[in-house]
């Protein structure tokens, strides 16, 4: 029977689980680490079969988006490089080994197409991340929104931790920073429908979720459901300090700023061991009034399901005193007269645009005695044309 109440939407964090052992033969980020330096490294990395996991991965998801289908569910949601896991664990520095595990335009678009047809054939919306390789050779860490109704959205992830080399990092961590480039794309918000409804969706990915700007962006934007894939290990060498609290900066960040956007969120994860890393898992789904409406409860596969009533969107945005905002021209004033983010605003000004002469002006304004006065509307005109830049390829 279909349980899918009026009003209400039924969505899934599907956490998938550990990637079978034999997939990567015995190659796990605690030996790699230790092999680094060995004359067969490369051969030890090369011997995971990816397109292996990738099989298994894919494989798993189209199974749990039918038993979702059937369940009624409208939006499944998989986790942060759903399609080969977290392979970022593995310090990988040869190139071609490493885009192994990359998705390149024509790859992409044939799994977004399977993906497509069966979000239209099941009635379910998808949403799933994987490593993206552009035209460009640029690496990004990326996710996707995939309706039935075809609409395809994507994001890049903005936030990358870890470490670019193993020098760097000193004991064994991950090598995000040196894999992905850091997206400048913003928090887009789109729009979509369920069960004949509007409502406005945004994307973000793992380490994102810690900071304030992405929610209060999306927030801005009047977003109703923030999707989260998400990958974070216990017990890594660096972060050991943190493992009693690694639930609580998990959940509570979640928690406050969907009350503060008036939002649900879907956070969802890789449980088990990945690449050798033990993931905390926790997959779940929160209201806006900043309840675990439902998580997981294993640290294995699971589909982590809730009723959700976009209604409570409204009802908890309500509470901002009857209309009054955050007021962002103020945080960019603020930003920019503290010169927070001033010069990679110009970086990407002079990057995008060449607009070497505006630097220039900027620089000539601030010897200027009468600046300090019009230093607000000057910063508000460099905000409001960097705003309307194209800062993606
Ligand atoms: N994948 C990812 O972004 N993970 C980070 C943990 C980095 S290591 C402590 C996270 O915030 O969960």
């Amino acid at each position: 029977m279909n349980k899918f109440k009026d009003k209400q939407l039924k969505v899934a964090a599907a956490q998938l689980s550990e990637i079978p052992k034999e997939y990567f033969g015995g190659v796990d980020a605690y030996m790699a680490f230790k092999k680094i330096k060995a004359s067969d490294y490369d051969s030890y990395i090369s011997s995971i079969d990816i397109e292996a996991i990738r099989k298994f991965n894919i494989g798993r998801m189209m199974d749990l988006i039918q038993t979702a289908s059937k369940d009624g569910i409208k939006l499944i949601v998989f986790p942060e490089l759903s399609l080969t896991g977290f392979f970022p664990y593995l310090y990988i520095k040869n190139e071609k080994l490493l885009n192994k595990f990359f998705e390149d335009k024509e790859s992409l678009n044939k799994t977004v197409q399977t993906f497509s047809e069966l979000s239209k054939k099941n009635k379910i919306a998808i949403s799933f991340g994987f490593a993206e390789l552009t035209n460009h050779s640029r690496r990004y860490n990326t996710a996707v929104y995939i309706s039935p109704e075809g609409q395809k959205e994507y994001y890049r992830k903005t936030h990358i931790p870890g470490f670019e080399t193993p020098d760097e990092a000193g004991v064994l961590f991950q090598f995000e920073k040196g894999i992905f480039s850091s997206s400048r794309q913003g928090y887009p918000v789109f729009e979509t429908r369920f069960n004949n409804r509007d409502a406005k969706v945004g994307m973000i990915i793992c380490h994102d979720r810690r900071y304030n700007a992405p929610y209060l962006s999306m927030g801005l934007k009047k977003v109703n459901i923030i999707l989260n894939g998400y990958n974070t290990p216990f017990n890594l060498s660096f972060a050991d300090a943190l493992d009693s609290y690694v639930y609580k900066f998990h959940y509570l960040p979640l928690q406050s700023q969907a009350v503060s956007e008036g939002t649900f969120i879907i956070s969802v994860a890789r449980a088990g061991n990945s690449y050798g890393v033990k993931q905390i898992a926790g997959s779940c789904v929160i209201s806006p009034y900043g309840e675990i409406l439902n998580k997981s409860e294993t640290l294995k596969e699971e589909l982590v399901v809730s009723d959700i009533d976009l209604k409570q969107c409204d009802e908890v945005k309500a509470q901002k005193y009857w209309g009054t905002q955050s007021k962002p021209e103020v945080l960019m004033t603020d930003l920019i007269s503290n010169k927070i983010g001033i010069n990679e605003v110009m970086d990407k000004l002079y990057d995008t645009l060449g607009y070497e002469n505006l630097v220039s002006y900027f620089d000539q304004k601030l010897h200027e005695e009468s600046y300090e006065n019009t230093w607000q509307e000057e910063s508000m005109g460099a905000f409001s044309i960097f705003s309307q830049l194209a800062v993606n390829e």
